[in-house]
């Protein structure tokens, strides 16, 4: 399977080398595409050279800061153009540890969208306050319930879509950019019918750099799930040529 791991960053020097070095110590066949916002520390430059060292490693440069939803939809884009089989979502800051690669490529060949959940067992946020646990976890249970959705874990950004996935759920028509972009994501996939799998995974904090998410971008999920609950579906815009399969088929799978 022709696989690409699509990493957003902004800001991100000092984690990108031993990032790459250590996913590819655990899918070598992997490529990986880093989406750079104008980086002001460097990175930009950084990833160029090391391209110029490695053609497993591509990079999409945008003008400036322009928020991670829109970073994923252009690296969806790119993996649709490139005919790559399946493309993840991963940050670059180590919370999301390489070594769950291999069972999101295991898992991904019984499914369509494979999500790296911290909310089913095997799974753990062992860094994290009491409140911090408290708005992720209940931010969880309320998309759940009020979107119908049954996945434990559906602001997970580290991911593994299938490319017939991507070109299905319209991208061109996603409003949402933060931890709301992984719900509205989710939601689509869901009502298309795909199959969803989660595996578990032990979220660390980051190592180093300083986290870009605001109290804005939470509030803003809070209310994509309120807006496509209780309005006319605003947030549903979905090319009507998908076929639709399963439609509560979604499972988890063991380490
Ligand atoms: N290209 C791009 N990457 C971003 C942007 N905002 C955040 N990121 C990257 O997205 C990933 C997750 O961001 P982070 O700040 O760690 O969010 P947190 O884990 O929720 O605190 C990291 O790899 C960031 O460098 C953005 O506006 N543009
Ligand atoms: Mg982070």
């Amino acid at each position: 399977m022709k696989t690409l791991i699509i990493i957003p960053t902004y800001n991100e020097y000092e984690n990108i080398p031993p990032l790459l070095e250590a996913i590819f110590s655990y899918v070598p066949q992997t490529d990986i595409l880093i989406v750079d916002d104008n980086s002001p520390d460097g990175t930009g430059e950084l990833v160029d050279k090391m391209a110029l060292a490695d053609n497993r490693i591509h990079v999409i440069h945008r003008v400036g800061k322009l928020g991670l939803g829109t970073a994923y939809v252009t690296g969806f884009k790119y993996a649709i153009a490139h005919n790559y089989d399946a493309a993840f979502e991963m940050d670059a800051d180590f919370s999301h540890d390489p070594q769950y690669l291999p069972d999101f490529l295991t898992a991904i060949e019984h499914a369509d969208l494979v999500i790296g959940s911290r909310y089913i067992p095997g799974g753990a946020t062992p860094n994290w306050s009491f409140v911090r646990r408290f708005i992720s976890g209940g931010g969880n249970i309320f998309a759940r319930l009020f979107l119908g959705m049954p996945i434990h874990d559906c602001t997970a950004g580290f991911r593994c879509y299938r490319r017939n996935v991507l070109e299905s759920i319209g991208l061109d028509t996603i409003e949402s950019q933060g931890y709301g972009f992984q719900v509205e994501l989710a939601y689509r996939v869901m009502k298309q019918g795909f199959r969803i799998v989660e595996t578990p995974i032990v979220f660390m904090d980051r190592r180093v750099g300083k986290s870009k998410m605001s109290r804005k971008i939470v509030f803003e999920a809070f209310t994509y799930v309120l807006r496509t609950r209780f309005g006319k579906q605003p947030a549903l815009h979905i090319p009507l040529t998908a076929q639709s399969r399963q439609p509560d088929a979604v499972g988890s799978v063991g380490k």
